[in-house]
């Protein structure tokens, strides 16, 4: 069995031009892998906490160099010698190796940057594709398929210019559009949104996952223009394609109230389910992520008994992929569909988990992407590995949102030669 020859990782900038770590793991038998490390910008409390070095005088405290050298120097000394193939125990040891219950000592970085190293170099000693690996070492789905794709268009709060306090607004084609068809519908609705935000004079800049950042009075009026934008293309809403928020309401809650610019006092939780549920009926919003700020508990409850049936109530912050939040969750009906991200938890292990949890409550399952990113494609692999109905991975364009629709291009190929192969 090929084994654990060298770890060693640097630091290398992600899509916000800020620090983060690259892993490179190499076996006994030659064979190397590489892997990064995303963050978050509107980070969950309770998430596993990344280790940044804090030092004023570097890069505005955001380096990496202590993480990166926890892997160099504590890390890859002690899994020389073991086999990849064995997540779950390497994992283990990681934890125990880092002793915090929020992974703090180590940093949930330089876990996750092993973690993953070790999930792609288990794929490589079994000579299969990483999504391959996953489905088949993990049987958390019967068979491989495209997830169906949340194309966040445009962005405000914590990831836009100050313009609106919803952070995502999203695309999502209907789930029976095939993956290729519903990548030329977001192509498509992306280019004519911005000619139509050009027309109104609307027009800004990109935010954080690239969606673009309108200068407009209110949320709602993102909504008007998206309409307006598909009136002007093939599509019908409601018939190809459905509307998403991630409000991250965390981030404009304040004092008990919700703070939207769409009128001058600000909203009570009650109101604000009223917001939604107009959003539901008019402009045909069925995803909401993180409609509640994580510890106004009580909403979350009431927004699922009311639009769970037809809506998925999103986790994300609420959840930040923790088993004991998720299985909190699931006792209580805060929400009914887990968005998925491997930082927030520190270890491929522990993702699986929880995803398996959520699973068995008949739930569904995002796996997202993180504001700030890499060319990494991990997370697509990931999202086929484990069946996920959805990935978040931003809009169709800049490298390291469209390095992952990339990727699910060619296991989309590899899926369709393989099963023409079969028949
Ligand atoms: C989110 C994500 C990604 P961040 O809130 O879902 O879209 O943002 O990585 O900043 O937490
Ligand atoms: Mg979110």
């Amino acid at each position: 069995m090929p084994k654990i020859q060298g770890v060693y990782a640097r630091e290398i900038l992600d899509s916000r031009g800020l620090p983060t770590i690259e892993c490179t793991l190499w076996l006994d038998t030659g064979g190397i892998v590489l892997t990064s490390v995303p963050a978050g910008t509107s980070v969950g409390k309770h998430e596993a906490r990344e280790l940044r070095d804090g030092d004023p005088n570097r890069m505005m405290g955001k380096g990496v160099l202590k993480a990166i050298e926890n892997i160099n120097t504590i890390i890859a000394p002690q899994i020389i010698g073991k086999d990849p193939t064995q997540q779950s125990e390497i994992d283990q040891f990681l934890i125990q190796l880092d002793g915090t219950s929020d992974k703090s000592k180590l940093g949930a970085n330089a876990i996750l940057g092993v973690s993953q190293a070790v999930c792609k170099a288990g794929a490589l000693t079994d000579n299969v594709a990483l999504y391959y690996y996953i489905f088949n070492k993990y049987q958390l789905t019967q068979e491989l398929f495209l997830p169906t794709n949340i194309f966040t268009v445009v962005n405000g709060g914590e990831h836009g210019a100050d313009n609106l306090d919803l952070q995502e607004f999203q695309i999502i084609p209907a789930s029976h559009i095939s993956f290729p068809d519903s990548l030329s519908m977001a192509v498509t609705l992306f280019q004519k949104l911005e000619e139509v935000l050009i027309l109104k004079g609307a027009i800004h800049s990109v935010g954080l996952v690239g969606g673009f950042t309108p200068n407009l009075y209110s949320n709602s009026d993102v909504f008007e223009i998206l309409v307006e934008t598909i009136k002007s293309s093939p599509y019908t809403l409601a018939q190809d394609l459905f509307f998403g928020v991630d409000a991250a309401a965390s981030e404009f809650f304040e004092g008990g109230k919700y703070g939207l610019r769409d009128r001058a006092q600000p909203y009570t939780s009650g109101e604000l389910i009223e917001y939604y549920q107009k959003l539901r009926s008019l402009y045909n919003v069925f995803y909401l992520e993180d409609p509640f700020a994580e510890n106004d508990t009580g909403s979350w409850q009431s927004i699922t008994a009311s639009l769970g049936e037809t809506t998925k109530i999103v986790g994300d912050s609420l959840l930040v992929t923790s088993q004991t939040k998720v299985q909190e969750a699931i006792d209580k009906k805060y929400c009914n569909t887990l968005l998925v991200k491997p930082n927030q938890v520190g270890t491929i292990t522990e993702t699986i988990q929880v995803i398996s949890l959520a699973r068995k409550a008949g739930w569904s399952i995002v796996l997202s992407h993180r504001s700030g990113e890499t060319n990494d494609d991990f997370v697509a692999d990931f999202a086929v590995g484990v069946g996920a109905e959805y990935t978040k991975f931003g809009p169709p364009n800049r490298g390291e949102r469209t390095a992952k629709y990339n990727r699910l291009s060619q296991i989309y190929q590899e899926l369709g030669l393989s099963r023409q192969q079969q028949s």
